[in-house]
């Protein structure tokens, strides 16, 4: 099967993960018939480059989708809840980044390497929804462990980078940094403290229960991605002065007994991940290794001494790339490749 060229729209393109989704159309040689670039009102004016054209980006609106086939969204939440049912109304694809249809039942969330089936139930609602970065990088490796050990419970710590945010909490990290090392006062707008030199135990907003909302995220969608809501999840979710690629410190607990020599075997075969273990040596995943490029790095793979059935994992990814743009862009490519 050969992929037909497609007429694409990226919305939200002036955006960190909007640019980052036109370099990996770009880069995967993705099959664009005609390209369109939306944003808001104030991006009007400006030109974005692909395959060396300049094209002028538009205000996204309900017409702008007529005559589209895929469209992908990281324009937030908001734009998405508005315009994404526009798009399907004339027939467009919707493959959404927002938070915003993840747990939709007519939508399905979908990671290619765990769960590609999922994607033929875009004709529900005309809408596929991305996940969460920190949910990416963690279900790709578990997937593998679960179909051969069956997972149980999942502890999850993060230590996520501020390019998450987007492009103003890129410069506030930044700006951050160089007053401080300056002995000048130090300005903060998107986050509620001081990001430069700190932890902030903090993404998203706050929920009745305590958690964050990004923490409840991770316990939702890795359930619907992996289709089994028996699994128990707990996540505490901190952001770290890290520009780009989220570190994770993952403990499973599994039904089967797993070695930490098997587990290692198994993620050396498993499509997506890059096991880069060698403690001996230094070697171990860290986000400067991970930033720059699509695969899920996991080491310190070690056994949980603590149980029986236990074994820890760190986990990086770039969260722009494999956390958000290249899962989109690869989800499209599916799509184009076998449903339009
Ligand atoms: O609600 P969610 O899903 O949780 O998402 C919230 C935000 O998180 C980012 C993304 O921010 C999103 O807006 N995001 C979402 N999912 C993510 C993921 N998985 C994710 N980040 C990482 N991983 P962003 O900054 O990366 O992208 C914002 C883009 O969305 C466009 N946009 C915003 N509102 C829109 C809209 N487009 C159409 N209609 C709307 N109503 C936004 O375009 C950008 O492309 P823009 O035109 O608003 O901004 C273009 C330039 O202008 C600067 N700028 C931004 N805000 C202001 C501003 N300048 C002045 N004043 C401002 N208030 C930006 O620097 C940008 O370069
Ligand atoms: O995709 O890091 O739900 O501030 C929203 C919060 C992405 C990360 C999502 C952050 C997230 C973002």
């Amino acid at each position: 099967m050969s992929a037909k060229k497609v007429n694409i729209a990226v919305a939200g393109a002036t955006g960190a993960v909007g640019n980052q989704m036109i370099a990996c159309l770009e880069e995967r040689n993705f099959p664009v018939n005609q390209i369109k670039f939306l944003a808001s009102h104030r991006s009007l004016g400006r030109e974005l480059k692909f395959n060396n054209e300049q094209i002028a980006v538009e205000e996204l609106g309900e017409d702008s989708f007529k005559g589209i086939d895929i469209a992908i969204f990281s324009a937030g939440g908001g734009p998405s809840k508005k315009f994404a049912p526009c798009a399907a109304a004339d027939g467009c694809v919707v493959v959404d980044n927002s938070s915003a249809w993840r747990m939709d039942a007519e939508v399905p969330l979908v990671v290619p390497e765990v769960n590609a089936g999922a994607i033929a139930r875009y004709t529900q609602k005309g809408i596929i929804a991305n996940p969460n970065c920190s949910t990416i990088q963690m279900v790709v490796p578990i997937w593998a462990i679960h179909q051969r050990y069956k997972i149980t419970r999942i502890v999850v710590s993060t230590y996520q980078a501020v390019s998450g945010t987007g492009q103003k909490a890129i410069e506030e990290l930044d700006n951050q940094t160089r007053a401080i090392i300056a002995g000048e006062k130090c300005e903060h707008n998107v986050y509620p403290h001081q990001i430069a030199f700190n932890c902030l135990p903090h993404i998203d907003v706050f929920l009745e229960n305590g958690y964050t909302k990004e923490e409840m995220k991770m316990v939702h969608e890795t359930r619907k991605i992996m289709e089994d809501d028996t699994i128990r999840v707990t996540a505490t979710t901190v952001r770290v002065p890290v520009f780009y690629g989220h570190s994770e410190s993952v403990n499973i607990e599994t039904q089967e007994h797993a070695s930490a020599v098997e587990i290692k075997a198994l993620l050396n075969e498993t499509d997506g991940v890059r096991v880069v273990d060698d403690p001996v040596a230094d070697i171990y995943p860290m986000a400067i290794d991970a930033a720059g490029q699509d695969d899920i790095l996991v080491g310190r793979i070690r056994d949980d001494e603590s149980i029986s059935n236990g074994i820890n994992l760190w986990v990086t990814a770039d969260n722009i790339r494999k956390g958000a743009a290249t899962n989109a862009v690869q989800i499209a490519e599916r799509l184009a490749k076998d449903y339009l």
